[in-house]
């Protein structure tokens, strides 16, 4: 029985835009859904995973598969849909399944033949053997997996040449912050995978540096924390000789000994959301963590830093409480903050969220013409109606802020600092490289978004 499992790529994500800027290899990751799906699969199927962000494969020229799985976020359903219309036209079926297929569930068996929604841990055997039988079901939900039900994720199966590896440790976030779809998704409730098979999975991984792709690393409660130390300490035991980056909230800082164990145990980076740089934004936005009374985000950052771990800071542009002027708030605070280099998204309603049901009560949703619309769901184009900041606005506000932050003299302010505090230097200078080369590809991405979406964008309420 022959399997392909299918990511699907979206032209319009710029890292996979790598012949529009070579910076961007760096940012081509491993499907990880692909390879524990691979992992949850029977020997019986002979697996092929197509990753298209390495480029689409001659599908026609490959021999025909008994069955096809295509994985998909949201802003990749439009291809995922292409893929299974081929597919299905072939007469192959086709399984979808991943966090688009559970949170738009009827759109989605509209266009496939079976829907598997939630995780796919607990069902996935049941659906090869219903596939191999004839008898595949419309819909199945795996609901949310026991984590020492994860499998060793197949590593083996893809290609070499990825700038990184990808892992998971945990799932499931209580926080609920209002634009994020994980806590529909993966639960409220925090989950950790058993250390010794983090660590064996850790040992299968080819690449030198690795993606923790978990939510939040470290938890929000004393015993997450404690699960942490003790999977850095295992990890540092298994010397390792792997570098990885990770992501988490700003308590990462509080707990020196943690900071210390994390860096021995490999970690180069770590990715913190801000959201945004006044109070009001992140109540609005229900991030309680950054609200932490007393809390010195500068002194946050320097402590991580000095243990060798450079800080990504996150950020949000068109909340409500966003006025003109809010890209260069943000580059400010980001400097101000010390990150090593900053990335910020438009605000995005992304089906499943609380974000969604309040902009469709208040019909702020402009691009829905959906499925077609999905491919824009990158959170780099701005989908919505934005309270303060018209279409225009909300771009150049965007823009504002990547060219403060990413001027050539910043970049080199940044880079001699590192050098001076003898951390990474090249990997800042790489990272903000990348960066400020996508500054041109995306004024060209607004601009044909204008073009082809402009019209439907109008704000809300003129600035
Ligand atoms: C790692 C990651 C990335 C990596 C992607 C690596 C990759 N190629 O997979 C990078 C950094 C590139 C990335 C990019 C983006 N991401 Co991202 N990302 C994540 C993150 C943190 C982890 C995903 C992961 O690997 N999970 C581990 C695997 C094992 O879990 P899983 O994917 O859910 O798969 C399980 C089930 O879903 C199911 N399943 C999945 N696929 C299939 C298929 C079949 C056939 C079946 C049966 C089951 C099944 O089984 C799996 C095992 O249980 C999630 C948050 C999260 N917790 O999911 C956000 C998340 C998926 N990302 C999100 C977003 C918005 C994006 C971006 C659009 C925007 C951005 N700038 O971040 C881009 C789009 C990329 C694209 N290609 O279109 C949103 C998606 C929401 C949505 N509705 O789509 C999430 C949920 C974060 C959030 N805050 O809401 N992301
Ligand atoms: S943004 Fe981070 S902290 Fe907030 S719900 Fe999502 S995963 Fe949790």
């Amino acid at each position: 029985m022959r399997l392909y499992l299918i990511n699907p790529s979206n032209p319009l994500v710029s890292s996979v835009r790598v012949k529009e800027s070579r910076w961007n290899r760096y940012r081509v990751w491993k499907p990880l859904s692909l390879m524990v799906l691979a992992g949850l699969t029977p020997p019986e199927w002979e697996i092929t995973i197509v990753d298209e962000n390495l480029g689409a494969p001659d599908y026609p020229a490959m021999p025909r598969p008994d069955l096809v799985g295509i994985t998909a976020f949201t802003a990749q359903a439009n291809r995922a849909y292409e893929v299974a219309r081929h597919c299905r036209r072939l007469g192959v079926p086709v399984v979808m399944g991943g966090i688009h297929a559970t949170m738009c569930l009827d759109e989605v068996m509209e266009r496939v033949d079976s829907v598997v929604t939630g995780e796919a841990e607990g069902i996935w055997p049941q659906v090869l053997e219903d596939a191999r039988h004839g008898r595949l079901k419309r819909r199945y939900d795996g609901g949310l997996a026991e984590m020492d039900n994860v499998p060793l994720a197949r590593q083996d199966l893809l290609a070499t040449g990825y700038a990184f590896g990808a892992i998971q440790t945990t799932r499931g976030c209580p926080l609920n912050c209002s634009f994020c779809s994980v806590t529909a998704f993966n639960g409220a409730h925090y989950r950790q995978r058993p250390i010794p098979d983090v660590v064996r999975e850790f040992q299968s991984v080819p690449e030198k540096r690795v993606l923790v792709v978990d939510d939040n690393l470290i938890g929000t409660r004393p015993e997450h924390i404690a699960r942490a130390k003790d999977l850095f300490r295992a990890l540092a035991q298994a010397k390792l000789r792997k570098q990885w980056i990770a992501q988490a909230t700003i308590n990462f800082a509080d707990d020196e000994e943690l900071l210390a164990l994390a860096a021995k145990a490999g970690c180069s980076g770590v990715y913190i959301g801000f959201e945004s740089p006044a109070p009001e934004g992140l109540r609005e936005l229900g991030k309680k963590f950054n609200l932490l009374k007393g809390r010195d985000f500068r002194a946050s950052v320097r402590r991580i830093q000095r243990h060798g771990i450079l800080v990504v800071g996150s950020f949000i542009i068109g909340l409500d409480v966003d006025e003109p002027g809010i890209g260069n708030r943000i580059a400010e605070a980001a400097s101000q903050y010390g990150v090593d280099n900053l990335n910020v998204l438009f605000l995005t309603p992304l089906p499943g969220t609380r974000l969604w049901d309040q902009m469709k009560l208040e019909d702020r949703i402009a691009l829905d013409a959906f499925p077609e619309d999905w491919s824009y769901y990158t959170l780099t184009f701005p989908v919505a109606r934005y309270k303060h900041l018209t279409l225009d606005g909300v771009i150049e506000e965007m823009l504002a802020c990547d060219r403060n932050f990413y001027s050539m003299s910043s970049i080199l302010r940044r880079v001699c600092r590192n050098l001076w505090e003898y951390r990474k230097p090249l990997i800042t200078l790489v990272g903000n490289l990348t960066y400020r080369g996508n500054l041109r590809v995306n004024c060209k991405a607004y601009a044909d978004f204008k073009r082809q979406r402009g019209n439907r964008t109008n704000c809300v309420k003129e600035s």
